[in-house]
């Protein structure tokens, strides 16, 4: 396992710092990879049939149903478990300055189908959704080359240090302590104008990006489904996120948690006509 230490390499530290994300070339050397997707093969036969080969899209048949039923049990992968509590990714956290690094309940995996746009991420923070603390990052995981062609993740270098970004409720769902807010339920408020970064990466690599980035999912032009890991990582040892009893977005949401510029309470209660805008 190749692990930058990028503290000692300042330049992609900061880097890093500057722009809020960073692509870790031909990190995995190890087996992991290969592991996951065994067992991603595994699933997929068992779940859609025999035919399932998460490298041949034209091999087997995915009905609506067997998508949704392999969807949902991806992130219960063995080996996706295995990857996120890897000495290598706890090690490369703290490299990028968390001290504690602690995983959230929400590291997941994405199938995502060519010219299928319906599930695909416009820009957003993801903060908003998995909460964690301010300075939390996303490992972004791809399981084959990515680019335009095939589908990838675009970012607004640099549009973390904005911190959390005006947003607004987009569904009916109630303002409760308990209820998680999801990209269907609130978006950004305003349009994104920046010019974006394209991620272009190879198998392998890792990018890793701050929670508070500006990012979104392009469109897979290909023919094979474009398969990824997302791991969210927060940092325990954030004092101001202790103070709140680290949140995360699959047990509460944002109008119930403070970052620096957005006071939950204040927000609740503009949200809940108690005071005027
Ligand atoms: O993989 C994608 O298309 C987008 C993923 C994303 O935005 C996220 O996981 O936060």
């Amino acid at each position: 396992m190749c692990v930058a230490d990028l503290t000692s390499d300042k330049r992609k530290f900061e880097e890093f710092e500057q722009d809020g994300y960073i692509i870790l070339r031909d990190f995995w050397q190890s087996s992991e990879l290969g592991e996951l997707q065994g067992q991603l093969d595994e699933l997929g036969k068992l779940v859609v049939g025999d035919g399932f080969t998460s490298k041949a899209r034209n091999s087997y048949e995915l009905t609506l149903e067997s998508q949704s039923l392999l969807y949902d049990r991806l992130r219960y992968l063995p080996a996706l478990a295995l990857m996120s509590g890897s000495a290598a990714i706890r090690q490369m956290c703290r490299s990028l300055g968390l001290v504690h690094p602690s995983l959230m309940g929400c590291c997941n995996m994405r199938l995502d189908k060519p010219h299928d746009t319906k599930h695909l991420f416009d820009w957003h923070q993801d903060t908003v959704y998995l909460l964690g603390s301010v300075n939390a990052v996303t490992v972004w995981v791809p399981l084959q080359d990515v680019n335009l062609q095939c589908g990838t993740i675009q970012v607004i270098p640099g549009s973390h240090r904005r911190g959390l970004l005006p947003f607004k409720r987009i569904s009916e769902k109630p303002i409760e302590p308990y209820i998680p807010f999801l990209q269907r339920d609130i978006s950004l408020a305003s349009t994104v104008t920046d010019t974006p970064v394209t991620i272009n990466a190879k198998r392998g690599d890792l990018v890793v990006f701050k929670q508070m980035l500006l990012h979104r999912s392009t469109p897979n032009l290909g023919d094979q489904i474009r398969w990824s890991a997302q791991l969210r990582i927060t940092d325990l040892a954030d004092l101001e996120y202790r103070r709140q009893r680290f949140p995360t977005g699959d047990r509460t949401n944002i109008f119930y948690v403070d970052y620096p510029g957005h006071d939950s309470a204040t927000r609740r209660a503009q949200e809940l006509g108690e005071v005027s805008e």
